[in-house]
């Protein structure tokens, strides 16, 4: 209520306590003193150019080897068609992660970029994953800077927040030890903010992680927030077991609601420094995400119109909604719609067509 920075003891206390509705109620104070009623979403599209992937990370259901059954990846016309489709809500964001190919050239992601944004100048590109900008640096031996840098040339606007999954080193070790530690997934999102490409970040919760290990990562997140400010969102990830090498190995049970709810208060309340958290309908529901709305999220994401990674992995959510329901399952929860795009920005819609304001 004061306003004072949570400790990391604080942050475990509040994983450990079963009052939710208190530590809800907390985080619905901070989220309206930030955003009021307003509740943001946005009207975005899904591409996923490839599913395979040299990683096997015993969290994914997604990623293919190249010689397995659903293995697919994109030519470039393919991609700009695939982008197209949907496209009569006048989508203000494409929202672009994949696997890392093991033959796919730096310059395939280069002429990606060039080529939606030639395509579709207005549509801001939120692409690629801290992961996979690592990964392009390994094949082309360029910096982590010069790859963001051609990216950026080419039309590139921010970086998307996946592939923190748990920095804790044990149990990332565990879950994904194909993929880049917590130092080097935050080195890339520091340089994308010292070039001035904005990002979001997420954990992935409801594995093996214990409590310590979601209060260090928040804290790592916070850490490099207060330095750079580049981070405009949290989404916290609820894990999917179905299909993964993880989910075989444990037996596990989905994550209950209770869970889920307390992921998205804890994080409001943990991250003073982060302007908003989603709740992301698709992995959520859309009746928990619109609950959530009252214990600290500010923002639904989007249409998104095809979803793959957690569909993979045996979500039951619809892969898309239109603006009329999202708008619906906002007003119910007692707050007011603001249609966003990926900067934050307000959309408004008439006949003359889409409008982005400042
Ligand atoms: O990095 C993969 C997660 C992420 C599973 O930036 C899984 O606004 C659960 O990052 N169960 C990719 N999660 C998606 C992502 C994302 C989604 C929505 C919004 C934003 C944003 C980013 O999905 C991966 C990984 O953390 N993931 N497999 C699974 N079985």
């Amino acid at each position: 209520m004061e306003g004072e920075r949570l400790s990391f003891e604080d942050g475990v206390a509040l994983y450990r306590s079963p009052d939710l509705l208190t530590i809800g109620w907390l985080a619905h104070h901070v989220r309206e003193k930030l955003h009021g009623h307003r509740t943001y979403f946005n009207v975005n599209r899904h591409i996923n150019p490839t599913n395979v992937c040299v990683a096997s990370c015993r969290l994914c259901a997604f990623g293919r080897k190249p010689d397995a059954a659903g293995a697919y990846t994109m030519a470039l016309d393919e991609a700009f068609r695939t982008a197209g489709l949907g496209w009569s809500e006048a989508v203000t964001e494409f929202h672009i992660v994949g696997g890392l190919h093991p033959d796919l050239p730096f310059q395939y992601y280069v002429d990606l970029i060039r080529g939606l944004k030639e395509r579709f100048p207005a549509v801001h590109l939120k692409a690629f994953t801290a992961v996979e900008i690592a990964y392009y640096s390994q094949i082309s031996r360029l910096t982590y800077r010069e790859v963001l840098e051609q990216l950026k040339d080419a039309g590139l606007g921010s970086i998307s927040g996946g592939g923190a999954e748990i920095f804790a080193p044990a149990t990332r070790r565990k879950i994904c030890d194909h993929k880049i530690g917590a130092t080097a997934w935050l080195r890339v999102h520091r340089t994308a903010h010292q070039l001035g490409l904005h990002s979001t970040a997420t954990m992935l919760y409801g594995h093996i992680e214990s409590d310590e290990d979601r209060v260090d990562h928040l804290m790592q997140l916070r850490g490099l927030q207060d330095e750079t400010r580049g981070f405009m969102t949290f989404i916290p990830l609820k894990f999917h077991p179905a299909n993964t090498e993880l989910g075989k190995d444990i037996n596990f049970q989905d994550t209950t609601g209770f869970t889920d709810l307390k992921a998205i208060a804890v994080a409001r309340l943990m991250l003073d420094n982060f302007p908003h958290i989603k709740a992301y309908w698709i992995m959520l529901t859309p009746r928990v995400a619109q609950v959530s709305l009252r214990f600290g999220a500010d923002d639904i994401d989007g249409t998104v119109v095809e979803e793959k990674i957690y569909h993979d992995a045996g979500a039951t959510t619809p892969q898309g909604m239109n603006r009329e329901q999202l708008i619906r399952l906002i007003r119910e929860a007692g707050q007011e719609p603001f249609e966003r795009d990926t900067l934050y920005r307000s959309v408004t819609r008439s006949e003359a067509g889409v409008m982005v304001h400042a």
